[in-house]
């Protein structure tokens, strides 16, 4: 393929809504009702103003939602089909299959799917790094060694060689983990083993990471298994794949590579947008592409380039969850999380949007033909229409991050001034708490964490992670749970676009400390950290698990006897799915704010709510309302301290 025709785009409309008819009282109660921070409400009712689209607008076209899909009794896995269970005399599928079977077989495809979402963005890591080793990435390099070594140590791999040497064997090693035939995963064995042993007797041991996803493909085809059982245990095991296999690799290696999170300061919310600067978002999930964004963005040629157009320098800012990587190691200011990626196009100062993969809406180029904007997506897993197509990969990335800057350069003459907005005070966040930070924090060890717990100065953890769901006010039931919870001594920590939410709101500064009950509040104040800890991007919730797995440790007992929990309360990704999966699975119970498709069958509600919880030691709780949420939460971790005898 030519430059040219890699770089050819299909046009694409801008999508208009009829906003422009609506009073302005009509508009600012909308702006209410849609979304909790200040920078997007400014920014949202400017892009209703001018009527363009949103995300917000195509849900309001979609309702009301079919209660047939909305329940999961709808099937559209075979050519005798499609077919809905609507009661009467259609209570079964034209293959047979009733309720409880059809709900729970869409439930593990949509757990397999978000596992393998994650886990396929793992293996792109770990790839990287062998690549790396071999001398086919020149702009990549180790940058912890140290945390190289400990993983090495980790797969039993020889440390006495050099650097290069151990990479290339470390990576060969976890790519192995995506089809190993040794039974089970390296990386499954950090857990105490008192609750490995569940894994092991209850059958939810992954076997491999790749095994468990196709594994899964395989039962949900009609005529396979018919027990809905089978199917929720599957969907535990393949979710464990992906927290103890794909992501936690692909956690670990993008440390390595990139560095292991440090405590630090940055910004957030639509305010770090500049006006004087050349804007670029960076959008998805890979710190593989947005790594060497940033390194290209710090060269000298592209910060002439920039001023050559008459701008002042260029501004990076991120997105979803590649801005949680970007934010935890380099601080780089974060504009939003996943409601706000239009908005930061409707800005009407950014140059460029670059996308890799996942959360990322199919109409950014529509939204961006409104301004001026230039959508480039980097991934050939995810061609965009109307996106201008530069790939990127390992051996070419920093050439190809030159080749997108200067596109975003290029374009920063053809703003059209009476389309901006930028909101101003972008909020201060401090962020950065991995597992290795936070243990540093702690003077070498978190047995001072553990010692705070058992005291009862800090009650326990929960960790609020997840998106935003148009379903939910955007941050509301981030914010309200947080909130609830760090009163009542509850540390939170945090991954994915919840975070960013808690962060656009202040709960990530020390001072918000003020907020917390007592207790929590005096750790705070004496370490100097807020009482909501930033763990990084959705993949870096297994910072959390390897968190829980080590607390587990020191205090000699199995993960699900602490004092925790998790909760995702405008969840919508199937990744999510998999992530509250490997949770439970994990004996850490999570409540969910909004209701998986399978009301459709009592049995697995009932299954995945009270059943499992004999085998797991943890369960879902499915609660809309957030504060009702907070009150089960806390009652579960004052049931597990009164079993420890605290
Ligand atoms: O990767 S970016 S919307 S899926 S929380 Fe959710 Fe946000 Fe997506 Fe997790 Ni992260």
């Amino acid at each position: 393929m030519t430059q040219q025709e890699n770089i050819e785009v299909i046009s694409v409309e801008c999508l208009r809504v009829r906003s422009k008819d609506q009073t302005t009282e009509q508009i600012d109660q909308k702006v209410e009702d849609r979304t909790s921070d200040r920078t997007s409400k400014a920014v949202l009712k400017k892009t209703m103003l001018e009527g363009v689209e949103t995300v917000w607008d195509r849900f309001e076209k979609q309702q009301p939602a079919c209660r047939y899909c909305s329940t999961g009794v709808s099937c559209q896995r075979c050519a005798m089909g499609p077919c809905r269970l609507m009661g009467g005399d259609r209570v079964r599928g034209v293959c047979g299959a009733d309720a409880d079977l059809m709900v729970a077989r869409n439930f593990l495809d949509f757990i397999a799917m978000g596992a393998a979402s994650h886990s396929d963005h793992g293996r792109e890591v770990v790839e990287t790094l062998l690549k790396m080793s071999q001398g086919q990435a020149p702009a990549y390099s180790i940058t912890d060694e140290k945390k190289l070594r400990r993983l090495a140590d980790e797969y039993s791999i020889d440390t006495s060689t050099k650097v290069d040497v151990i990479a290339e064997k470390l990576a060969l090693a976890m790519l192995d983990e995506f089809g190993t035939t040794k039974g089970e995963l390296q990386m499954a064995k950090r857990a105490p083993q008192g609750t490995y042993d569940i894994w092991k007797n209850s059958g939810i041991l992954p076997r491999s990471i790749d095994r468990e996803i196709v594994e899964s493909m395989h039962r949900v085809h009609m005529g396979v298994g018919a027990d809905y059982r089978d199917f929720l245990v599957q969907g535990m095991r393949a979710s464990m794949a992906d927290g103890w296999g794909g992501s936690m690799i692909g956690t670990e290696i993008s440390d390595v590579l990139f560095g292991t999170p440090s405590i630090k300061k940055t910004r957030v919310n639509l305010g770090v947008l500049k006006k004087e600067e050349v804007n670029v978002s960076l959008h998805g999930h890979n710190p593989v592409l947005s790594e060497m964004m940033v390194k290209a963005a710090a060269l000298p040629e592209m910060q002439n380039k920039a001023k050559a157009v008459g701008a002042k320098g260029i501004n990076l800012v991120g997105l979803c969850c590649t801005g949680n990587e970007l934010l935890q190691r380099r601080g780089i200011p974060q504009a939003g999380n996943h409601l706000d990626q239009e908005l930061v196009i409707t800005t009407g100062v950014l140059e460029a949007m670059v996308v890799d993969y996942q959360c990322i809406f199919p109409t950014l180029p529509n939204t961006a033909s409104c301004y001026h904007t230039k959508v480039i997506s980097t991934s050939p897993k995810a061609r965009i229409p109307g996106s201008f197509y530069i790939e990127v990969n390992p051996t070419n990335a920093l050439e190809q991050s030159k080749q997108i800057l200067t596109m975003a350069i290029e374009n920063f003459p053809n703003r059209a001034p009476e389309k901006i907005l930028i909101p101003d005070m972008p909020m201060e966040a401090m962020v950065g708490f991995s597992v290795e930070s936070i243990r540093d924090a702690l003077g070498g060890s978190l047995k001072p964490l553990l010692d705070l717990i058992l005291a009862g100065k800090i009650r326990g953890c929960v960790g609020v992670v997840g998106c935003n769901n148009p379903k939910i006010k955007q941050d509301y039931g981030h914010l309200t749970m947080t909130r609830e919870l760090i009163k009542r001594d509850i540390l939170v920590v945090q991954t994915g676009c919840a975070s960013i939410a808690c962060a656009k709101a202040g709960l990530m500064l020390p001072s918000a400390a003020s907020e917390a009950g007592s207790g929590l509040k005096s750790v705070c104040e004496s370490l100097g950290i807020p009482p909501v800890l930033h763990m990084g991007s959705c993949v870096d919730n297994t910072r959390i698990l390897t968190l829980v797995a080590e607390l587990a440790r020191l205090a000699g007992v199995r993960m699900d006897q602490l004092p925790v929990a998790g909760a995702a309360p405008e969840w919508y990704s199937p990744k999510a799915a998999a992530i509250g999966s490997y949770f439970v699975g994990s004996g850490v119970s999570v409540a969910l704010g909004v209701m998986p498709k399978i009301e459709g069958s009592p049995r697995t509600v009932k299954m995945l709510t009270e059943g499992i919880e004999g085998v797991f030691n943890a369960k879902f709780w499915v609660e809309p309302d957030p504060r009702k949420a907070t009150a089960i939460l806390s009652d579960h971790i004052e049931m597990k301290r009164k079993a420890l005898g605290l």
